[in-house]
């Protein structure tokens, strides 16, 4: 009985030290992404060239994408990341990243997935799309997607900044996706804020990019279960 009893006392020491190291693993880093100066007039999208896409929007005129500054002056669709200082190994997660063709967009515009994750491209339109991938280290593809099929599948096999997605058939749809071996990455939304969790103490450089304004980056250094904040700020690039 005596020998038992000491086992499992030493199973019970195992399970604190694990709990103990993934605590350390809970390091964080935020922050908000401003714009400065004028905000640009949000452009318009025509969709006439395609009568089915023009009257899903038949109330209110598209804008795009691209360029969207929020009320309160930040910046959205911004991807955040980890670019350096990640040293250990992520397995991809079990849940697929989706990309929808809906209203002739791409929903969501910018987002990141994991190497290897599942990528479910859906076409939730009554009419034609294909999904056309520029990656800079992954493969091409271009796939016809016509109203009414079936999801593709894909994945990513190498770390990539960024994948762009266009459809050839409307020329205006236009989708990035940021592909990293690693879960540490964020995109802006309406309030132009990021928060990166679950990090373990570390020296990271940390970089903000943006589809027209190009990239930012900060060196962030953080301790075990240390929160940090790290602001980027994006002004219109002379043209
Ligand atoms: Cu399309």
């Amino acid at each position: 009985m005596q020998f038992v009893k000491i086992v499992s006392l030493s199973v019970v020491t195992m399970v604190l030290a694990g709990a103990v190291a993934r605590a350390e693993d809970n390091a964080s880093i935020s922050g908000k992404v401003a714009f400065e100066g004028d905000a640009p007039k949000a452009r318009k999208l025509k969709m006439d060239a395609d009568p089915q896409c023009a009257a899903m929007h038949s109330e209110k005129t598209p804008v795009s994408e691209e360029v969207i500054i929020n009320s309160n002056g930040t910046l959205k669709n911004v991807f955040v990341y980890v670019k350096s200082g990640v040293t250990g190994t992520y397995e991809p997660p079990k849940t697929p990243v989706t990309i929808d063709q809906h209203g002739c967009t791409y929903q969501p515009h910018v987002f990141g997935m994991q190497v290897k994750q599942l990528l479910l491209i859906k076409n939730s339109d009554d009419t034609l799309h294909n999904i056309h991938a520029l990656p800079t280290a992954n493969k091409e593809f271009n796939k016809g997607q016509p109203a009414g099929s079936t999801e593709l599948k894909t994945t990513f096999t190498q770390r990539d900044i960024m994948v762009k997605f266009k459809c050839d058939v409307h020329p205006w749809m236009t989708a990035y996706v940021g592909v990293l071996e690693h879960p540490f990455f964020a995109v802006t939304g309406d309030d132009g804020t990021f928060s990166i969790k679950g990090l373990p103490a570390g020296d990271y450089e940390v970089e903000a990019w943006h589809e027209k304004f190009g990239t930012q980056t900060a060196k962030v250094k953080v301790g075990a279960g240390e929160a940090k904040t790290a602001d980027f700020k994006f002004a219109k690039s002379a043209e």
